[in-house]
């Protein structure tokens, strides 16, 4: 518990340094998947910023690659990797966990323990309001394409698998 409430505090923080309002926001339900938060929060699952965890292979192994990504795409991660121009594996929940400070299903694309590499998928820019973890399975913020940009610094890029889903 205590542990859920310092990865919210640090996603309170991440958006106050930002100068970004705090839109954290708690269901009673669960938020651990695009579509559980998607039901909670009344809107598209496309609106959903899911943060998706990879790790870097070679010179920047200590740190995760986040693609933050649309809840109606999934990652392409040859893509992801050509965009960053790294290598990239699979991330296992303890992997995340320890580089992060998120647990799985509550990864958010700010207030990381150690600072991730970003991406952000295009396709969100074409969106209004969209919402995003938060820190834990149960919490999350609600912010714009724009604004998560900017808090983020992350470069737009074209990372969606073709075909399939998320
Ligand atoms: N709170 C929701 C909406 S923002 C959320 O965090 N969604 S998510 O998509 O960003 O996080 C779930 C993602 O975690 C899954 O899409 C999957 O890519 C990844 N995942 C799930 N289980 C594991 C696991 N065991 N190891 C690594 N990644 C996992």
């Amino acid at each position: 518990m205590s542990e859920q409430l310092g990865s919210v505090a640090r996603v309170r923080a991440a958006l106050s340094a930002a100068g970004h309002p705090d839109t954290i926001t708690e269901f009673p339900a669960s938020t651990r998947t695009a579509a559980d938060a998607a039901a909670a929060v009344g809107c598209t699952v496309a609106q959903i910023a899911k943060s998706i965890v990879f790790r870097p292979v070679g010179d920047h192994a200590g740190r995760a690659a986040v693609i933050i990504t649309s809840g109606a795409n999934r990652v392409d991660p040859a893509k992801a990797a050509a965009a960053l121009g790294m290598k990239l594996t699979r991330a296992d929940a303890d992997w995340v966990r320890a580089t992060t400070g998120f647990a799985i299903g509550g990864v958010a694309p700010i207030g990381h323990i150690t600072p991730p590499l970003l991406l952000l998928d295009e396709d969100l820019l074409a969106l209004d309001t969209i919402w995003a973890a938060a820190g834990t399975p149960t919490n999350v913020f609600q912010t714009t394409p724009a604004e998560l940009r900017r808090i983020t610094g992350a470069p737009v890029a074209d990372i969606k698998a073709a075909d399939k889903p998320a």
